[in-house]
């Protein structure tokens, strides 16, 4: 399928899928987040593909949802769209493991697509804000909930009310991001990422991803019940004997994904 505001490139087994709106910043219109999505159910069919890197330009990851496609919608023509609900609904149905590349401007739109990824590997240019309230709005696409998750009510608040940006060393500090690289090395280090998940089975990353993601769901008893249940299905599959036999072997396991 021919793209016009993402490039696609598939190589090794790893999907790197880049935004490309240079001219507003990466922006998100809906032309993106539409091809975004179709880009990302296509790696999670392809056989071929075992995790994926969404990354933007060294400027800019994305500078947010797309203002001038959204300045004069009405409260009613929101509502019945349902402004990204759909689109956060399919994000959230991708089973690979997807790591988000950040440098430079990560900001509303784009600090939430880039905390819906699994992880964030952060070059030392990045900058993340949530500044919808510059703008008369709040975000829409789980800014408040994610970034109060995962740094905590005060730099949330913080953020939010204010518009501050947070800088990569901060964003790493507070656990955000999970690693800050030079920007030169920003897509080495998330290919090497990539690299490392890919050597796995799929279905345990798969399963890995799922019992992580549910301890933002859930309680911690019905979390750790989810995780072991889980874990015990793990035994199901030839991977696990795999695994085990090859730690027993002194071998590289070989996985095959059964
Ligand atoms: N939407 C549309 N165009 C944009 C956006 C944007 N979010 N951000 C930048 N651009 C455009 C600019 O208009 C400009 O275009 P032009 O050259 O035609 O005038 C071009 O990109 C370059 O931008 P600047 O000249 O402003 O570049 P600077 O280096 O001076 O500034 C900034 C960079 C600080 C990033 C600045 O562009 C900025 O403040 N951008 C807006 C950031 C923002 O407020 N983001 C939040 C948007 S609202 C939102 O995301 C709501 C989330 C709801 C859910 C989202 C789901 C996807």
């Amino acid at each position: 399928m021919a793209y016009e505001t993402i490039i696609v490139d598939q190589v090794d087994g790893i999907a790197v899928i880049t935004l490309n709106r240079p001219d507003a910043l990466n922006a998100l219109n809906l032309q993106l987040l539409r091809e975004l999505l179709q880009a990302l159910e296509e790696a999670d069919r392809g056989e071929k593909v075992r995790a994926i890197i969404i990354t933007g330009s060294e400027k800019a990851f994305a500078a947010g949802a797309d203002i001038t496609e959204m300045a004069d919608k009405s409260f009613v023509d929101v509502l019945e769209e349902d402004l990204f609900g759909s689109e956060a609904a399919r994000f959230a149905r991708i089973r690979k493991p997807i790591i988000a590349a950040v440098s430079g401007y990560a900001l509303g739109g784009g600090c939430e697509l880039a905390m819906m990824c699994d992880f964030i590997i952060a070059s030392e240019t990045a900058k993340f804000g949530q500044p919808e309230i510059n703008l008369g709005v709040i975000a829409g696409m789980g800014g408040t909930q994610r970034l109060t998750r995962f740094v905590g009510k005060a730099k949330s608040m913080d953020m939010h009310l204010t518009g501050r940006f947070m800088d990569a060393a901060e964003a790493e500090r507070s656990g955000l991001v999970s690693r800050v690289v030079p920007a030169k090395k920003l897509m080495e280090e998330a290919r090497g990422a990539a690299m490392k998940i890919a050597e796995k089975s799929t279905i345990v990353a798969a399963a890995a991803k799922e019992s992580v993601n549910r301890a933002y769901e859930t309680t911690m008893a019905e979390g750790l019940l989810f995780e072991r249940r889980l874990f015990h299905s793990m035994f199901a599959t030839e991977d696990q004997k795999e695994g085990m036999a090859a730690f027993r072997e002194k071998r590289e396991a070989q996985f095959r994904d059964r």
